[in-house]
This record gives C-alpha cells, sequence and structure tokens, in this order.
C-alpha cells in the first residue's frame, strides 16, 4: 500500500528541487481519492514553508488537452502565491523541470464558494475575468502519467501569470484564444473548447470542492484549463495569449 505521507514528500521535494521522479503508480497503485490525500498533504507542506493558497485550477477542461496526455477526467489542483508571475515580467525557467504553456481564463470569485452552484447561479460568484496563462510541469520523467499521478502532483500546477480584470463576461462564451510565441500564432483556438463554456469550469470547481468540503473564499482564484493543448516553454522567448473581449496577457522567458 502507497505511504501518502512518504508520495506526498516526494512529489513536492521534486518540485522544490526541480528534479524529475518516477511515476507513482508504478510502485504501488492507488486510488484518485488516495490520489488526492496526496495532493492535500504535498499543498500542506507548502504551507508550512509559508506559502498561501490563493485557489484552484482544473485541467482537462478541453478535448485538446485530454488528447494531448491520455487522460479524460476532470482533475483540480491548488494555486499558491508562490506560483504567480507577473504580468508582462520576464520569467526564470530555473524552478522548473520541462515547463509547458498553456492559454487559459481566470475567474476571480466574489463570494465563498461553499456548494455545488448552476452554471445560472455560478456567475453570481464571480467578480471578474482575466485572460490567463498557465506554467505546468509535471514533476514525472517525460511528463507522463496517470490519471492518479497526475492528481498526486497537484496536477501539474507551476506557475500562473494573469491579465487584467475584465467585469464583462458576456463574451466569453465563444471568444478566440491564440497562444503566440515569439510572434508566430502556436495554438489557435476558443473558450468554448473549455467545457463548451468557461463558466462551467466554475461550476465544476463548485462541485469537486463541495465534493471534499473545501469552501472557496471570496478573492479566490478559479483557473478554468487550457483552451487548447500545452506548448513547451523554453528561454529567451516570448508567449502572449490573446482572448478576444477579454484581452491579452504575456511574458517573456531567461534561464
Ligand atoms: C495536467 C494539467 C492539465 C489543463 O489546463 O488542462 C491542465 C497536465 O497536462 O500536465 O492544466
Ligand atoms: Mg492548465
Amino acid at each position: 500500500m502507497i505511504d501518502i505521507e512518504d508520495a506526498a514528500r516526494l512529489v513536492d521535494e521534486a518540485a522544490v528541487k526541480a528534479t524529475a521522479i518516477h511515476q507513482l503508480t508504478t510502485v504501488d497503485a492507488f486510488s484518485v481519492h488516495d490520489a488526492y490525500r496526496i495532493q492535500r498533504m504535498s499543498i500542506d507542506r507548502r504551507v508550512q514553508r509559508g506559502e498561501r493558497r490563493i485557489g484552484i485550477k482544473l485541467g482537462f477542461t478541453s478535448r485538446a488537452k485530454m488528447m494531448q496526455m491520455g487522460v479524460s477526467d476532470l482533475i483540480w489542483g491548488w494555486l499558491t502565491d508562490a506560483m504567480l508571475e507577473d504580468d508582462g515580467g520576464n520569467v526564470s525557467l530555473r524552478r522548473f523541470i520541462h515547463p509547458r504553456v498553456e492559454p487559459e481564463v481566470c475567474f476571480l470569485t466574489r463570494r465563498t464558494i461553499d456548494r455545488p452552484l448552476t452554471a445560472l447561479e455560478a456567475k453570481d460568484y464571480l467578480e471578474a475575468v482575466a485572460p490567463a496563462m498557465e506554467i505546468i510541469d509535471s514533476r514525472y520523467q517525460d511528463f507522463r502519467f496517470t490519471l492518479e499521478d497526475v492528481v498526486a502532483d497537484n496536477c501539474s500546477s507551476a506557475g500562473l501569470v494573469v491579465g487584467n480584470w475584465a467585469r464583462n463576461l458576456d463574451s466569453l462564451g465563444n471568444a478566440g484564444v491564440i497562444m503566440r510565441v515569439d510572434g508566430r500564432d502556436m495554438q489557435i483556438g476558443s473558450t468554448a473548447a473549455i467545457l463548451g463554456h468557461p463558466v462551467r469550469a466554475v461550476v465544476e470547481a463548485s462541485r469537486l470542492a463541495s465534493e471534499s468540503e473545501t469552501a472557496l473564499p471570496a478573492g479566490s482564484l478559479i483557473m478554468a484549463g487550457a483552451a487548447t493543448a500545452a506548448h513547451p516553454l523554453v528561454p529567451a522567448s516570448h508567449v502572449q495569449v490573446l482572448v478576444s473581449g477579454v484581452g491579452e496577457v504575456d511574458i517573456t522567458t531567461r534561464l
């Protein structure tokens, strides 16, 4: 049987040291439920080091991502303040193993979410939306994992960049999304790829959080999941994510 505490230490240390580890499931099979226990314990370790939880992320909310990674269940993980990078900033890639970048949208909540919400209700719980990038960095060798592995590894969550907040959520249902690297459009999609409408990510977040008896305080961030496949993030590049009607966000990278 897997030792939850050992597993949490392994994924946490891999992140801290930016050194890949073998998939946990190759040693011991474990359930998705146990994977979330490992995830929670690994986040507790971060909190003990002084990091603060700032919200949650959803993963595999689009077909493009499910196909890219071969995993088809919705997953969720935690975001902490240490993961935040500045919009327009210069991001050092030293703290990552093999980072990838994804075009996303990020929601800011305005009321505590402590029960499952319907799509109609969800909008009332939201303050604003912003164009965003997620930097994912699986702690597993070759960026390969099973559903249980990736959940235990906090869903590859490693960094996020959030652009300016927009109050108008109306144009969000089918907004064009472009991820541009050094001026070239590497990924093109639509926010409709995110569960049909990104607000559904908030519905799913409310369901998943309630199932695990977690309340999301007002002012939390919810990353809706990538609208397209992820792209490798390499040093000395300029990455932009443009979401029509919402705005854009960009970073440059260095070693
Ligand atoms: C897992 C995280 C997936 C998304 O936006 O779908 C994710 C991974 O692909 O490593 O963040
Ligand atoms: Mg993501």
